[in-house]
């Protein structure tokens, strides 16, 4: 896969993905990344990126020349077709179902923007996607860039080492790849100041382990997310874990 990011810190955003399974990957070719600086673009002695807004009020807005330019030479770069993704707090929100779908592309051309953002003239002729990553504000859409790459790039393949892609698949619950959040995690000492770890975890009863696992799992996002359940396709085997769950719960648990 290729991704190009075009960003006032090009060098910020390879700085994050250098790292870990992201660099890892770039390593093993399964990954180019490419950094675009629009400044590298603009014209006159100083290279201005930003101007004041139309309207007036505080801060500065991307100019369309530069940022146009630099699109322009990126999309040259290479013949492949690549959907431009403008990370915005106005943008719909990320989910895994769109990383998949992202995941399953050739490649990327990611814009990160700073200041108050970037002319809506070039959002409208040349964005196709506008996505946020959660509703807060920060100075720029590096982070963000940052943040999909690394959710894209884990799901290609050959990247995971077979642990890791097995932990993955535990998470991806039905059919329908509705997630549902993780387990607990225990490792040594079985015994501590702080608690006990489970007795199943212990028991080596592998279909014991399972179940319990899937309870948990079932049992912390009715707690924590419970509208995740509402999208999810439960089993009717997962359904009386959860009553069981619910049950313990409801008693004080357990
Ligand atoms: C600045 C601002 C100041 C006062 C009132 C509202 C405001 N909104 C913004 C703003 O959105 N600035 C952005 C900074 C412009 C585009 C790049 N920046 C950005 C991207 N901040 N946060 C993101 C982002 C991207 C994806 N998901 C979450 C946040």
């Amino acid at each position: 896969m290729r991704i190009d990011v075009l960003s006032l810190f090009p060098e910020f955003v390879a700085q994050c993905a250098g790292f870990g399974v992201v660099g890892r990957a770039q390593e093993r070719g399964l990954l180019s990344l490419h950094g675009w600086n629009p400044r590298d673009y603009a014209a006159g002695n100083y290279r201005r990126v930003d101007d004041r807004p139309f309207g007036g009020g505080p801060g500065m807005v991307m100019m369309i020349e530069p940022l146009q330019a630099c699109l322009d030479a990126a999309r040259l770069a290479d013949a492949m077709p690549a959907p431009v993704i403008y990370l915005s707090p106005q943008g719909r929100p990320l989910t895994q179902a769109k990383v998949r779908g992202l995941a399953g592309l050739p490649r990327l051309i990611l814009l990160c923007g700073r200041y108050e953002g970037v002319d809506e003239r070039f959002v409208e002729a040349e964005i196709d996607e506008e996505i946020s990553i959660g509703d807060y504000v920060l100075s720029g859409g590096e982070l963000p860039a940052a943040v999909l790459i690394d959710a894209v790039v884990r799901l290609q393949e050959g990247v995971l080492n077979d642990a890791e892609s097995a932990a993955q698949d535990s998470f991806e619950a039905g059919p329908d790849g509705q997630a549902l959040l993780d387990c607990p995690h225990y490792t040594q000492p079985a015994s501590h100041a702080l608690g006990e770890v489970p007795a199943v975890l212990r028991s080596g009863d592998h279909a014991a382990i399972a179940r319990w696992r899937r309870q948990q799992a079932l049992g912390r996002t009715w707690l924590r997310r419970p509208e995740l359940l509402d999208e999810a396709a439960l089993s009717k085997a997962d359904r009386a874990l959860l009553e069981a769950f619910k049950a313990e719960n409801r008693q004080g648990g357990s």
